[in-house]
């Protein structure tokens, strides 16, 4: 275990209820790092149907209940995605973490921005509903290993236009930060991790947790590093549970629920 204690961690894009999400390995980067804050960057669900949750999705959510406990002390935040959107309240009193549409804060003498991403990709704020439905049929093709020339053009295709979102993604965000006087700013919504430094303005993309690259962010006083998860052994071969009809597994932790003043944080 790494007892470095970092100042910030930012994870991003894990689907939950995604048949891709990678819920598990998310967990371990957690209990595995040191962190005073923790920023939770949009998109940690799918969509609103929580029959689709596995009983690792389940143990994420758990844990970043237990990690919202003020016992210790470390600040969670939940910036809204897209895929998160109407998800607000449900979340503060299920998980007792806040929710934001943006999150600043200062740190090292910077002014620190971090933003889901989605409002600098013009399609998706006029299209919801569609880029919603092209989301979800993209991570179902890439879970599916083809042998179809057709699909495999399909989805490369699909790949072109998620790079494409990436550069749009990340120059809407450095002018954001220009405009709101930020040295830095931070965004999911691509599934890309990404560092672009312009104009004295660094912008980085925490990546996702639905594809062969798993990613997260950290911050500290040697400055910000993109982090990718290695797989362990032991987890490896380890199948995830599928989706079973029973209380979410941290229901049956009474010291988890031992805090119910600390529900409602939202306003
Ligand atoms: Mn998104």
């Amino acid at each position: 275990m790494d007892p470095h204690v970092y100042n910030t961690l930012i994870l991003s894009d894990l689907h939950l209820g995604a048949e891709t999400s990678r819920a598990r390995e998310a967990t371990r980067v957690l209990k595995d790092n040191r962190f005073e804050r923790l920023i939770l960057l949009g998109d940690i669900f799918a969509d609103l149907n929580f029959a689709r949750l596995t009983k690792d999705h389940w143990k994420f959510l758990g844990y970043i209940r237990k990690l919202s406990n003020p016992k210790r002390k470390i600040e969670v935040v939940w910036v809204e995605g897209n895929h998160d959107h109407g998800l607000t309240n449900i979340m503060s009193h299920l998980v007792g973490v806040r929710v934001y549409q943006e999150y600043e804060w200062q740190y090292n003498g910077l002014r620190h921005v971090a933003i889901h991403g989605h409002q600098f990709d013009g399609f998706q704020v006029s299209n919801l509903r569609l880029s919603t439905v092209g989301t979800s049929l993209y991570l179902f093709l890439q879970k599916l290993d083809f042998k179809s020339k057709p699909i495999v053009r399909l989805i490369d295709r699909l790949n072109t236009n998620w790079l494409r979102m990436s550069s749009k993604v990340s120059s809407g965000a450095l002018q954001y930060a220009r405009q709101h006087t930020a040295d830095r700013v931070f965004c999911g919504h691509t599934h890309e991790a990404l560092h672009v430094r312009q104009d004295g303005i660094d912008y980085y993309n925490s990546g996702g947790w639905v594809d062969s690259r798993l990613t997260y962010i950290t911050i500290d006083e040697q400055g910000v590093v993109i982090h990718e998860y290695q797989d362990r052994a032991e987890d490896a071969v380890v199948n995830q549970d599928q989706a079973e009809i029973e209380l979410p597994d941290f229901a049956d932790e009474p010291e988890i629920f031992e805090h119910a003043q600390y529900d409602k944080v939202a306003d």
